[in-house]
């Protein structure tokens, strides 16, 4: 049966290739972002590759409100979803904590933490009274290793994994899947977000690297996804040849 998948942030890097991959496979879609002409523009390159049907939703999931209102207005033939990917996501800024702009960290917190809740609590309790469903969570290698000026950031990642086993525990009578997945260095607008437009500084982490990109990742959400209902992978950590952890990182100059 075509099973339904709602992926937020799917403007973008990791989650537009999540919702390529699973477009190709011909799953029933539900992206979701704020900028509503690219979403526009994925639906209809997604509809025309795939003859599929493909519903977009545009809002800010710092908003609970707006999360809640979105996911009230699917049409029936999208208001079952079986698959929910909490990708949406972001770095804002680089700094230590006594220099640390506080907008950013509300901004990381507001999206990485409390937008992944919001959509969670909204779209879960129909899993659990259907007793089927699977969560995804793009966590980080940010959520396992902290490092230098990576405080704020790497505390929301540090969350997303406790939030993680935590709601695996929550979803295991309900038969409901949980999975984190968590990269390394994937080369997408994620560095250029983080500062904030300056696209010589967004070079630096892939400098002299190969490093993952958005496909990469999708590839391991395909697998995830494809596994017995019986077999559930509850965490994935994938990086790049170049990069070992956090710290450790083969530059070949
Ligand atoms: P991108 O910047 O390319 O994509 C981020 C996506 O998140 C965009 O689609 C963006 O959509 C969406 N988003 C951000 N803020 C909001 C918001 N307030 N409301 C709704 N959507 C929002 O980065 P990545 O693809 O790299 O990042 C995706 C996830 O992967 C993030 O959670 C990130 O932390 C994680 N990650 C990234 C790694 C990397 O090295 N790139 C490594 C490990 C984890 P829009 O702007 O249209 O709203
Ligand atoms: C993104 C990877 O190393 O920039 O989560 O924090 S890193």
């Amino acid at each position: 049966m075509q099973r339904t998948a709602l992926i937020t942030g799917a403007t973008s890097g990791i989650g537009l290739a999540i919702s390529e991959k699973l477009a190709s496979e011909g799953y029933k879609l539900i992206i979701t972002g704020r900028r509503t002409e690219k979403l526009d523009a994925l639906k209809l390159k997604l509809e025309s590759e795939y003859s599929l049907d493909i519903h977009t939703l545009n809002f800010d999931i710092r908003n609970k409100q707006e999360v809640d209102n979105a996911i009230d207005s699917l049409p029936a033939e999208f208001a079952t979803i079986d698959i929910l990917v909490n990708n949406a996501g972001l770095a804002a800024g680089l700094s230590t904590i006594d220099t640390g702009n506080i907008d950013d960290w509300e901004q990381m917190i507001d999206t990485n933490i409390k937008g992944l809740l919001y959509i969670t609590r909204k779209v879960s309790p129909a899993m659990v009274k259907r007793k089927s469903g699977h969560i995804i969570n793009i966590g980080s290698t940010a959520g396992k290793e902290v490092y230098l000026n990576g405080n704020v950031y790497c505390g929301t990642k540090h969350a997303v994994n406790a939030i993680s086993q935590s709601m695996r525990i929550d979803m295991l009578p309900h038969g409901i899947k949980v999975t984190q997945i968590k990269p390394g260095l994937v080369d997408t607008e994620f560095s250029l977000v983080r500062f904030k437009g300056d696209t010589e500084k967004a070079k630096t982490p892939y400098q002299d690297i190969v490093p993952l990109y958005g496909p990469d990742i999708a590839e391991a959400v395909s697998f995830v996804l494809s596994r017995p209902a019986s077999v559930n992978i509850n965490d994935l950590e994938i990086t790049c040849t170049a990069q070992a952890n956090s710290f450790y990182v083969h530059r070949e100059k």
